[in-house]
């Protein structure tokens, strides 16, 4: 399979033009002919990896910040020639940060934070199913909200955790104490531009002196995923999880938010299950995903 780039003069290209929304690429069986304007990339290596950012909407400087460091993995001594995704992956590696999900453990207790509806619930179910014999708690925020204790709890009874409640960072503080087990603790979703909630998210993260890991789906937009970051720096965080990857194309918003406030990318949700579906995001998973997209409009499977 090769890689067409669809052009705007280009009348032989089989997608349609749609101007601004226009997708950059598609992919062309190499016996078909040569009937369009095929980019041999072969020959062009950067201006298929500015195309690939352009297709994911990833912002300017760093779509800029990315192209510069493959352009130096390029030219490594060691470098084979012809690798496009080895070369984005190196420069993923070079200019974002990147975490394991047993990293995720350092101290023990992990909030999960972000705007609401964004898969943090779903997410505490996958940590906890993943963590196997070390089965974290599970602690509800949010017991005031009509099914949000329900929720947690049906969780609880699937994956046969211990949960908790507590309201308050008074409450979270005391029903922490002594604990001795890893604990995941589910806060509700706050208005990232309603200082006061963040305020007082902070405040019970501080209390439960859990490390505070940034929840955001795939398809958030760029730019409104620089002022999420913005707006939660109240919020000592240094790790991103993405959800719904399995329904998202474009990864510009998340590789956004690592990058402005310089998160390690954990990894993501691939399926609204809440005992499955969690994958690693490292360089070269990331850079077959954001090249996958363009070369044959893959998406990931749950399994
Ligand atoms: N397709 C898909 N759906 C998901 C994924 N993660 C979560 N969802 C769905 O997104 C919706 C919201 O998920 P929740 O886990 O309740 O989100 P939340 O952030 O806890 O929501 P609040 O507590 O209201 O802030 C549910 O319908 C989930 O099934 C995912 O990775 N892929
Ligand atoms: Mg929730």
């Amino acid at each position: 399979m090769r890689l067409k780039r669809i052009d705007a003069n280009d009348d032989s290209a089989t997608a349609t033009w749609h101007g601004d929304d226009a997708v950059p690429f598609a992919a062309v069986d190499p016996f078909a002919g040569n009937s369009g304007a095929s980019l041999a990339w072969q020959e062009a290596p950067n201006r298929l990896i500015s195309d690939v950012l352009a297709l994911h909407r990833v912002p300017a400087l760093l779509a800029e910040r990315l192209l510069v460091a493959a352009e130096a993995a390029r030219h490594r001594p060691a470098a084979e020639a012809h690798d496009p995704l080895r070369d984005l992956a190196a420069a993923l590696g070079d200019c974002l940060s990147f975490a394991t999900f047993s990293g995720l453990w350092r101290t023990g207790s992990l909030a999960l934070v972000g705007p609401p509806g964004v898969g943090k619930t779903t997410l505490a179910g996958k940590l906890a199913a993943r963590a196997r014999s070390r089965r974290p708690i599970l602690v509800n925020t949010d017991a005031k909200r009509a099914g949000a204790t329900a929720q947690l709890a049906e969780f609880s009874g699937v994956l046969g955790v211990a949960i908790g409640t507590a309201d308050d960072a008074e409450a979270l503080a005391r029903s922490l104490r002594g604990r001795r087990r890893r604990v995941i603790i589910d806060t509700s979703g706050v208005n990232p531009f309603d200082r006061q909630a963040v305020d007082v998210l902070a405040g019970l993260v501080r209390s439960a002196r859990a490390e505070p890991v940034l929840v955001l789906p795939a398809n958030v937009e760029p730019d409104e995923a620089v002022e999420i970051v913005q707006a939660f720096r109240a919020l000592p965080i240094r790790r991103l999880l993405a959800t719904r990857l399995d329904i998202v194309r474009r990864l510009g918003g998340p590789l956004a938010a690592a990058s402005a406030g310089d998160y390690a990318i954990v990894g993501g949700s691939v399926t609204p299950h809440f005992t499955y579906g969690l994958r690693p995001l490292t360089p070269i998973v990331l850079a077959r995903r954001l090249l996958g997209a363009a070369f044959d409009d893959k998406h990931w499977t749950t399994q």
